[in-house]
């Protein structure tokens, strides 16, 4: 085991002052008995409270508090710790002693040992939560977990206790800061392999209130679209821009019936609807699919998206041509190859819009 990394504990906090005293002494204790190169951070978000003060007054070398005095939010007050931070291995953890500092040199010595990230849970064998929770906190937060779970395999990916090793931290793709989840975010966008979740025991909070809001928790499905957008970038284009396709079939249809409707001949409203189809298709696939491209002009877009379509268009009736060729007998139910062509048009438009007419500059 390698000796003496340094640890730089991170705590965010927002009104904390009754928990300040005891946290720290716990912090030092374990510091002390273990003999650890430890400066503990905290992250305040100016309380006003005497958390401050209070800090100072202690005069600890390895122990200090930042105030934020322009900004909010328990993630970025946990990032901007770690910028802050002198140590090789952060740990990130609450004030308000739900988290048992006695546990960090567990979470270290899983770190030492090769870990990229450590998490403090309360649902593995071991683990156990004080909280009692009404049915309905009970629910709001498996329902959390399970929505996250296409991101990681981690039993606790909501716990607030956890390390991390510089190393990894350093090679993070741009982290969002807004939400609650830090740790989650952290998951998804550093190059984590190596987990390790270590039972804890969450007690409950022990003085003051949560600050976990109801429009928190909102956020945080903001929080996980983004996510899942970044880890499955191309599928949640390919979503997107199928749901849109799809859509574009519906426009396609209401148009023709409109045209039709006021006396348009039939032959000349099937063309106008295709083109009326084609460019809502343009617009919302432009605002919502490939929402980057509002920056560059459209009209060269619309003349790409167009032609793409148009060509789309030959490679699903060739490929229903294919089809039938190989296997003659579905000329009898012809909507099969017709669903195959149609496919092979939309994953042929779609690779066309995503890496030519909507390309990431
Ligand atoms: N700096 C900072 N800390 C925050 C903020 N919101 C919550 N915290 C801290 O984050 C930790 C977890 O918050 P808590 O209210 O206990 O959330 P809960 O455990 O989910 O109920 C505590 O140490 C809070 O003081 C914030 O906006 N800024
Ligand atoms: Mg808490």
């Amino acid at each position: 085991m390698q000796m003496m990394q340094s640890i730089s504990v991170v705590v965010p906090t927002y009104k904390e002052r009754d928990n300040l005293p005891e946290l720290i002494n716990r912090i030092q204790k374990v510091r002390e008995d273990h003999h650890l190169n430890l400066e503990l951070i905290i992250v305040d978000d100016n309380s006003k409270d005497g958390s401050e003060e209070y800090v100072q007054s202690l005069g600890l070398p390895w122990c200090r508090i930042l105030v934020r005095r322009d900004e909010k939010g328990l993630s970025s007050a946990v990032l901007k710790g770690f910028t802050e931070a002198q140590g090789d291995i952060f740990v990130v953890m609450d004030a308000d002693l739900s988290h048992p500092p006695e546990k960090i040199p567990e979470l270290i010595e899983q770190i030492q040992t090769g870990a990229d990230m450590v998490m403090g849970s309360r649902y593995v064998p071991g683990g156990k939560t004080d909280e009692e929770w009404g049915i309905f906190r009970w629910l709001n937060s498996k329902i959390a977990t399970l929505l996250a779970r296409p991101l990681t395999s981690v039993k606790d990916p909501m716990s607030g206790f956890f390390a991390l090793p510089r190393r990894i931290y350093e090679k993070s793709a741009p982290l969002n800061p807004t939400g609650y989840k830090i740790a989650l975010e952290l998951l998804v966008k550093c190059p984590v392999e190596k987990v390790v979740e270590i039972p804890i025991y969450f007690s409950q909070r022990a003085k003051g209130k949560s600050k976990l809001s109801i429009k928190e928790q909102f956020k945080y499905l903001v929080h996980l679209r983004r996510l899942y957008s970044f880890k499955y970038e191309n599928l949640t284009y390919f979503l997107h821009f199928s749901i849109i396709g799809f859509s574009g079939t519906i426009v396609n249809l209401l148009a023709l019936t409109i045209l039709v409707f006021f006396g348009i001949p039939v032959r000349l409203s099937v063309a106008i609807s295709i083109i009326i189809a084609m460019l809502s298709n343009f617009v919302l696939n432009r605002r919502f699919t490939f929402p980057h491209a509002v920056e560059s002009h459209w009209f060269p877009q619309l003349i790409g998206f167009m032609s793409a379509c148009s060509i789309g268009a030959v490679i699903n009736y060739i490929t229903v041509l294919i089809l039938l060729y190989i296997f003659p007998l579905l000329e009898n139910i012809p909507q099969i190859p017709a669903l195959v062509g149609i496919l092979a048009g939309l994953i042929f438009n779609f690779i066309l819009s995503k890496n030519f007419v909507f390309r990431k500059k």
